[in-house]
């Protein structure tokens, strides 16, 4: 174990834990109890040292004077501080008497992304072995690009990153690492110190422009049309990787008849990228191989995002990148995928309903036989991270009985009865995996819980004691760690090597590279259907596109209410401003199809003139709130939330 102590000061090793594709190995130095200092530990083999300015910040988030430290309960609209035995009282209760009255089915228990280590398998299996509750099916965050790539692949896997540092050429698509992924950042780096081109395509200018030699700026949710546009341009000239596609892949001609529906030029028309651009893409792609194409999230964010996805896999097969070291379409990997299976306890139920997390609102208000009584909200901020806020809030707010566990009283909470304060990883003993990388980490415990806090594992522990099933699931968190982590520890690898640093998974460098797909004729497929009329264009009464991405200084909602400024900063190019007669640092109403906010105005010539775009994750209850906008959808695949299909107008404030 490299932990280390010397007098009054210890080094402990662990693993942020927070949502966030980076996944940072960390030393995190204590001093008379308290952490001081949180550095990258050097000896993690992706992030080497390297740690994000987000993270040496938490340690003011774990200090804040605003985090809640105690349980509390709602009375007359106050929240009053309880002690655990009532507060955990309260809620067996509660949800003995709504099993005896309406069924289990009448809770819901909503598992958000805040927090995703091997130990939130129990919270699954708590609610398995009280009967089987109503849970989520479906995403806010990877559904869509996953379950896309499972169409073309069989099952998606991406490259290891570390494998990119055989990459001649990199194509960042809707994606934007120096803000989201900042350990590919060296990557990227070294591709363009070697002499290769790095292109960003993404509708947006984000900090990720600088990373690149080029930006190409689509339309957005329309690359299907670029990546089509590319493939033709390589067909057409007969420079495809010729054996790649008779031998190992399917659906060619049916792709390749796709692409005959459209010329060149209606291509480059629709995506909204000039065609020297788009040279560029096809052209990088046959003269720089291997390249790389590292998919987004953003991309995800449209009812018909399998069309875009599959386009760009059908561009990198077409090019011959497949299944090559340092080639690929790589996006995300399974940060629940090391464990065992069995640890969700889903065996254990008897009964179980799932409801469509994009649509949580709607779903929860039109839920019946039973109706939903009772929701148990985990690391998530549904209220303020889900689409359509206002709904969402309906829906918690006719909730007879709501928990909310977590670190600050956030836009969620508010609707809550119970609040439980929950530890942050500093205070903690678990271990993460990673959606950004191969690696399996430790959580060490490198601070005693602050105030009356319990971990999410302690606080269902000790629910459990309450219930008859007590038997099977209160045991030591050493026992239960052990179980989750039996693949792995069959595999040789022992708990001193995990809880010592980041170990690698069994996972490939190079995905296919035999040129073996899990298809079921084991070939790469071809997107057969094409319905470019899905795709969104139509701009009628709303004339912007609202792009809410992720903050550069945030993870999610993890905020603070005294961290924001007064209000939600939406971005425009300036020639639509003058067009409107708005000024650079106005307040205007954001108004949509499904919401208002007023927002401050600022002018930037980076942008498209289509789109406005703010950051996600501002609290409603401090003036920001995105999501009191965004549409409450769902992907036709992978039942993802596709946020940005929008549209938006911005109004001067009158009187
Ligand atoms: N600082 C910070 N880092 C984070 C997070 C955070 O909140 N803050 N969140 C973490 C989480 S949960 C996730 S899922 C990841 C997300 O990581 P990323 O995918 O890198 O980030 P996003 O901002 O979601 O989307 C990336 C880009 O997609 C672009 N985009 C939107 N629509 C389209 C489109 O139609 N076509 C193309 N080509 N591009 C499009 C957006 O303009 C945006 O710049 O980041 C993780 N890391
Ligand atoms: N408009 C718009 N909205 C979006 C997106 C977008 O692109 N645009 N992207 C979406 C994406 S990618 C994601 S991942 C989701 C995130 O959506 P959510 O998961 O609902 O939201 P977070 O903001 O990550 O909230 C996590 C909360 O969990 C708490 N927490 C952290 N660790 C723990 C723990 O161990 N236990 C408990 N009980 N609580 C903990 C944190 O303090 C925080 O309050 O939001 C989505 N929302
Ligand atoms: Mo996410």
């Amino acid at each position: 174990m490299r932990n280390k102590s010397a007098a009054g000061k210890r080094e402990i090793v662990t693993t942020c834990t927070r949502d966030c594709t980076n996944t940072c190995g960390l030393i995190a130095t204590v001093e008379n109890g308290r952490v001081v200092r949180l550095r990258g530990d050097p000896n993690h083999p992706f992030t080497r040292g390297r740690v994000c300015h987000k993270a040496a910040k938490f340690i003011k988030r774990v200090y804040s004077a605003e985090r809640v430290l105690s349980p509390l309960r709602k009375e007359k609209g106050e929240w009053k501080q309880i002690c655990w035995e009532e507060a955990l009282d309260e809620i067996a209760g509660k949800m003995k008497q709504i099993k005896r009255d309406w069924g289990t089915e009448a809770i819901l228990y909503y598992l958000g992304y805040g927090e995703r280590t091997a130990l939130k398998l129990l919270n699954v299996r708590f609610f398995n072995l009280f009967g089987g509750v109503t849970t989520l099916m479906g995403s806010l965050c990877g559904g869509t690009g996953q379950a896309s790539q499972d169409l073309d692949l069989g099952c998606r896997i991406s490259h290891d990153p570390l494998d990119h540092y055989n990459s001649a050429s990199m194509i960042l698509w809707g994606r934007n690492p120096v803000t989201t992924h900042f350990g590919l950042v060296p990557i990227i780096n070294d591709i363009r110190k070697k002499g290769g081109t790095v292109i960003l395509v993404d509708p947006l200018a984000t900090k990720s422009v600088a990373l690149c030699d080029h930006h190409i700026q689509p339309a957005p949710g329309r690359d299907a049309f670029l990546a089509m546009a590319a493939a033709k341009l390589i067909l057409e000239t007969g420079r495809e990787a010729h054996v790649f596609l008779s031998d190992h892949c399917e659906g060619l001609d049916a792709y390749c008849r796709i692409l005959d529906r459209f010329s060149l030029d209606e291509l480059a028309e629709k995506c909204d990228v000039p065609k020297k651009q788009i040279h560029l893409l096809a052209d990088t792609l046959l003269e720089q191989p291997p390249t790389a194409i590292l998919l987004g999230w953003g991309l995800h964010r449209w009812e018909y995002a399998h069309y875009a996805i599959r386009s760009i896999d059908a561009l990198s097969a077409i090019s011959g990148n497949i299944g090559v070291p340092g080639g690929g379409v790589s996006q995300g990997f399974e940060e629940y995928g090391p464990y065992d299976p069995e640890g969700w306890g889903e065996h254990l139920a008897s009964t179980g309903r799932k409801l469509l997390m994009p649509m949580i609102g709607e779903e929860i208000l039109k839920a019946k036989d039973p109706p939903i009584k009772m929701i148990f909200v985990t690391a998530a901020n549904p209220v303020c991270m889900a689409p359509n806020s206002r709904k969402v809030a309906k829906a918690f707010a006719k909730t007879e009985f709501v928990v909310a566990a977590g670190h600050f009283l956030d836009d969620t909470s508010d609707h809550a009865h119970i609040f439980l304060p929950v530890t942050t990883f500093l205070e903690e003993t678990d271990v993460t995996a990673s959606f950004g990388n191969n690696y399996i980490g430790p959580v060490n415990r490198a601070i005693a819980p602050l105030g009356q806090c319990k971990s999410d594992f302690e606080i269902f522990q000790l629910l459990a004691g309450r219930f008859s099933f007590a038997g099977e699931y209160v045991r030591p968190l050493e026992d239960w760690l052990n179980e989750l982590l039996g693949p792995l520890l069959s595999q040789g690898v022992t708990m001193e090597q995990i809880t010592g640093g980041a170990v690698r998974l069994n996972a490939p460098m190079v995905p296919y590279a035999n040129g073996k797909f899990p298809t079921p004729s084991e070939k790469f497929r071809f997107m057969r259907i094409f319905k470019p009329e899905k795709l969104s264009g139509n701009m009628d009464e709303y004339p912007y596109r609202l792009i809410s991405v992720v903050a550069h200084d945030y993870i999610g909602s993890e905020r603070t209410l005294s961290d924001h400024k007064p209000m939600m900063s939406v971005r425009i190019h300036p020639a639509e401003a003058a067009k409107k007669k708005l000024r650079d640092g106005q307040t205007v109403r954001v108004k949509s199809e499904v919401g208002e906010l007023r927002a401050r105005l600022t002018l930037d010539p980076a942008q498209r003139r289509d789109t406005v775009v703010c950051n996600r994750g501002g609290w409603i209850k401090a003036g920001h709130g995105v999501n009191l906008l965004t549409r409450d959808l769902v992907s036709r695949v992978g039942m993802g939330a596709p946020y940005f299909e929008t549209k938006v107008d911005l109004l001067p404030i009158e009187g």
